[in-house]
């Protein structure tokens, strides 16, 4: 099996192919909750694979109309892990996935890999991407060099400088504060039809209504389709 090292930046232009991209590495050891191999060893290292702006989805779609399910039930998913898998398999690093219970705690990891932090919507900041960004998968290594750092992004954290905090006053039922994400009153609304013709058609508008990273705000047809998956119970 191969070290982080020696695949990193080999690794740049085969996600991009798909539009992903290796996001950062994260180095497991001391009091970590290591994931654990497919053969009960535990990994040393992850590197987080992910979505910046809207860069997947034309990729996306293009796969997913051409199957005769459409991608079946999980269609983002079954997408992320033909690509993801194909690529483990030939590095021979193992996969895991976001939405694959137990979950993995992939922002803990992404917090450490690339240095960003929560914002008051729960979902981390990028300082060029805003809220525009998540996680596809990781990419599990048995071996770990120690000579490759973790490297994490430095830069401002936007929410820290944000006086109006315009996301945490947009939801039209308040389902966001600080105090965590009402997620029933989040579904409720959606169901209704105000929710709708508002945030089913156009988004969250909480998460809308952060200007970082606007360039990078994903398509229309994606932001719908992250929200039909937000009124799925479970
Ligand atoms: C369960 C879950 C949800 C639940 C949240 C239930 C709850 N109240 O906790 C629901 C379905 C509601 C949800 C919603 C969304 N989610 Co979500 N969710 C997850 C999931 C699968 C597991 C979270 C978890 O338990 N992790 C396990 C713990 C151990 O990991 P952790 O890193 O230590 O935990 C952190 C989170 O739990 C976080 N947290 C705590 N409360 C909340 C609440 C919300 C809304 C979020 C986003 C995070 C969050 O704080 C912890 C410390 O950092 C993660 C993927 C993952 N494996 O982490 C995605 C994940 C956190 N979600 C994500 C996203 C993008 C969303 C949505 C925006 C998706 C959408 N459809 O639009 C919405 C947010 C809605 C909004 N208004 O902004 C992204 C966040 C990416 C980022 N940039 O940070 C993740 C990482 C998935 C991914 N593929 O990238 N989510
Ligand atoms: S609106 Fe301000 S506080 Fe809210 S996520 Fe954006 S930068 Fe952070
Ligand atoms: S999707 Fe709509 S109802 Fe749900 S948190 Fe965002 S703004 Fe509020």
């Amino acid at each position: 099996m191969s070290g982080p090292s020696f695949v990193v930046h080999s690794l740049e232009a085969r996600f991009a192919a798909h539009g992903l991209a290796p996001r950062g590495l994260v180095h497991f050891g001391g009091q970590d909750e290591v994931p654990m191999l497919a053969d009960g060893a535990p990994a040393k290292a992850a590197l987080l694979i992910g979505v910046m702006g809207g860069a997947m989805w034309p990729h996306f779609e293009r796969w997913r109309m051409a199957q005769a399910d459409h991608g079946g039930a999980d269609p983002l998913d079954r997408w992320s892990k033909l690509v993801i898998d194909q690529v483990a398999g030939e590095i021979e690093a193992e996969a895991c996935y976001p939405s694959d219970p137990p979950y993995q705690p992939f922002q803990r990891w992404a917090m450490r890999a690339e240095g960003l932090k929560a914002s008051p919507l729960g979902i981390l900041i990028h300082p060029q991407f805003g809220l525009w960004h998540s996680y596809r998968g990781a990419l599990l290594f048995r071996n770990w060099d120690e000579a490759q750092e973790e490297r994490p992004v430095t830069g401002p954290q936007p929410c820290e400088t944000c006086r109006d905090k315009p996301c945490l006053s947009t939801c039209p039922v308040g389902a966001i504060s600080l105090d965590g994400f009402d997620v029933a009153a989040c579904r409720a609304h959606l169901a209704s039809p105000e929710g709708q013709g508002g945030c089913m058609a156009s988004g969250c508008l909480a998460r809308n209504a952060c200007a970082v990273g606007d360039g990078h705000r994903y398509p229309d047809a994606q932001l719908k389709f992250h929200m039909q998956a937000l009124t799925l119970t479970g």
